[in-house]
């Protein structure tokens, strides 16, 4: 096979000192005072002036992440968590969706995502909630989202979508069984000539995530937002999966939702190899309690290995954040910029 690949590039990885850690939570503290709830968008417009705040150790580790041209992931470690405080991991995410007990975790997060840019929701998910939940639910056990329990497949965080984020963060606030989040990077892609050309043309559908259309058609049956949802399931644009740079392509994949166009045989075989390879290199991360993962999200895709839920207040519990790559666009955002819309 001829190896196309750039060497594996490691994350970089970064633990927090006491001090740093400290600083970091000093500055959410006061951010929480001054700016309110980090669930609410409202929490964002100004922040600027505290994310200048946390300590400039922490913001040359997320300069250097950003800066780089091949990095795919950044770890930070040592996070400040209080999981008494927290409280038990709740059994659904409408039941944290007013939970303000995690907020200075929230914040923590908040002021190191809005250091790498704009941070933004979905309406379609967890009711626009800018920072959301993620644990298991018993009924959705089966599903591909944040709350199953099923090994979660490959995919860039909402791939179907041309304003997805650049960047996902995630905060571990609990995860006792250690359960990984798993990661695969353009870094490993070994593909032939052939298959790389292939998979830069459009000849890929990539379909939302049923988790977008179930959450929407439970608030807002009726919505534009609905219709059109429902129109990129059913009349798909054709995307190409890698795109960019020749010798440095971006990637965009959501395995269980992404098809080759009807009848194209080379391109369900690229697809195939795609998957083979993100496969064949798949990396486990354990974000656990005070861990901060953030994902490229073009460079790299994530998922999750299977567990077994506890259902009893001592479930793996991650808070999620996206940032944005560019400037969130008035012209293309809904009613509020930092929640757009589908
Ligand atoms: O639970 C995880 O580690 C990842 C979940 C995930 O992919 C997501 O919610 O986007
Ligand atoms: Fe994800």
């Amino acid at each position: 096979m001829d190896d196309v690949s750039v060497h594996s590039i490691p994350d970089l990885w970064y633990s927090l000192s006491a001090e740093e850690a400290d600083g970091l939570c000093t500055v959410a503290q006061t951010a929480l005072t001054a700016q309110g709830s980090p669930a609410e968008p409202l929490f964002y417009d100004g922040l600027e002036e505290f994310v200048h705040r946390i300590p400039e150790s922490i913001h040359s580790v997320l300069n250097e992440f950003r800066d780089s041209s091949s990095l795919c992931a950044l770890h930070i470690s040592g996070v400040r968590v209080d999981p008494d405080r927290c409280g038990p991991t709740p059994a659904s995410w409408q039941e944290a969706v007013d939970d303000g007990r995690q907020e200075l975790e929230e914040a923590q997060l908040a002021l190191l995502a809005s250091s790498l840019g704009e941070v933004f929701a979905w309406p379609t998910l967890q009711r626009g909630r800018m920072v959301q939940n993620l644990l298991p639910v018993e009924s959705d056990r089966e599903e591909q989202s944040g709350h199953g329990s099923v090994a979660l497949e490959w995919h860039t965080e909402d791939g179907f979508h041309q304003d997805r984020c650049r960047y996902l963060a995630l905060l571990g606030l609990r995860n006792l069984d250690r359960v990984p989040t798993t990661l695969g990077t353009v870094n490993d892609l070994r593909l032939t000539e052939a298959h790389r050309s292939v998979l830069r043309e459009r000849r890929f559908l990539i379909r939302p995530d049923l988790e977008h259309l179930r959450q929407l058609a439970a608030f807002a049956p009726d919505s534009e937002m609905l219709r059109r949802a429902r129109e990129m399931y059913e009349n798909p644009e054709p995307v190409a999966l890698l795109f960019g740079d020749a010798e440095a392509p971006c990637l965009r994949i959501d395995a269980p939702y992404t098809t080759a166009l009807a009848g194209d045989d080379e391109a369900v075989e690229a697809l195939t190899a795609i998957v083979d390879q993100l496969t064949r290199a798949q990396r486990d991360v354990v974000v656990d309690e005070g861990d901060v993962l953030i994902v490229d999200n073009y460079r790299a895709v994530h998922g999750r290995r299977s567990f077994q839920p506890r259902f009893d207040g001592t479930d793996r519990w991650l808070k999620r954040m996206s940032v944005a790559g560019s400037p969130l666009s008035k012209a293309t955002a809904g009613p509020d910029a930092r929640v757009l819309a589908i």
